[in-house]
């Protein structure tokens, strides 16, 4: 059976992360709309595969799993000769446990005020909520502290873990796309050069871009 990729019309949630990962990885997959507008991720059968009822979630031939984290680093575990090596080997400890350190960073230190500034500008407005302001400025100075410790990193190698693109660096592709046509510029700062050639880089990911242009589903 083919290996089945569930999620929802979103571009910039985890679902496209996911789907970046099968066509980097050249691994054939079906694509499965949950639509939320239906509240479909919330009905008893998607609830059997993600009890969270969210998305995205995959089957591979009964293999359910879900998170977007851990779907991606189960594929690469899967396939990591195929396609784009997206993590280093599992046999390279140290290598591993530089990976490891910034999976943690981007979890803790990014992801946590860049959900902040997402929920302000792009989620309220979209169910019609309002910003709150102070929220926002303080996700956007939260963000801002972790990013200038962003650019010290970068500007010592290519990539978040070292100078090879990874997992790590798709995963930042959760939302934060949409922060700039949001009107929150702050990936893209002249204050920060290497973010923002970092930044501007992954998205033009050309497996991203074709996701973007064509959505879902993609191959490579
Ligand atoms: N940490 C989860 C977050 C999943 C998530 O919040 N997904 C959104 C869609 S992009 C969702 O399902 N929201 C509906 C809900 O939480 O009820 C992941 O990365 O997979």
């Amino acid at each position: 059976m083919v290996l089945q990729l569930f999620a929802g019309h979103s571009f910039y949630g985890g679902g496209a992360v996911v789907a970046v990962v099968l066509a980097m990885k050249k691994i054939p997959y079906q694509f499965v709309l949950v639509d939320m507008a239906k509240k479909q991720h919330k009905s008893p059968e998607h609830k059997a595969r993600h009890p969270f009822g969210q998305l995205p979630a995959l089957d591979d031939d009964g293999f359910v799993i879900y998170e977007t984290r851990a779907i991606c680093k189960y594929l690469e575990n899967k396939y990591p000769g195929q396609g784009v090596r997206l993590a280093p080997p599992l046999s390279d400890i140290k290598g591993q446990a530089m990976y490891d350190q910034m999976l943690s960073v981007e979890l803790c230190d990014f992801y946590r005020p860049m959900l902040r500034v997402a929920q302000e500008v792009i989620f309220k407005p979209m169910f019609g909520a309002e910003t709150n302001q102070a929220n926002l400025t303080d996700g956007v100075n939260d963000l801002g502290m972790k990013l200038d410790v962003y650019e010290g990193i970068l500007a010592k190698q290519k990539y978040i873990a070292g100078n090879e693109l990874s997992l790590v660096d798709l995963y930042h592709l959760i939302y934060a796309p949409g922060l700039a046509p949001a009107g929150v510029d702050i990936m893209t700062r002249a204050e920060r050069p290497h973010v923002a050639r970092w930044w501007n880089e992954l998205i033009s990911t050309p497996t991203y871009v074709k996701l973007k242009a064509e959505g879902y589903p993609i191959e490579a």
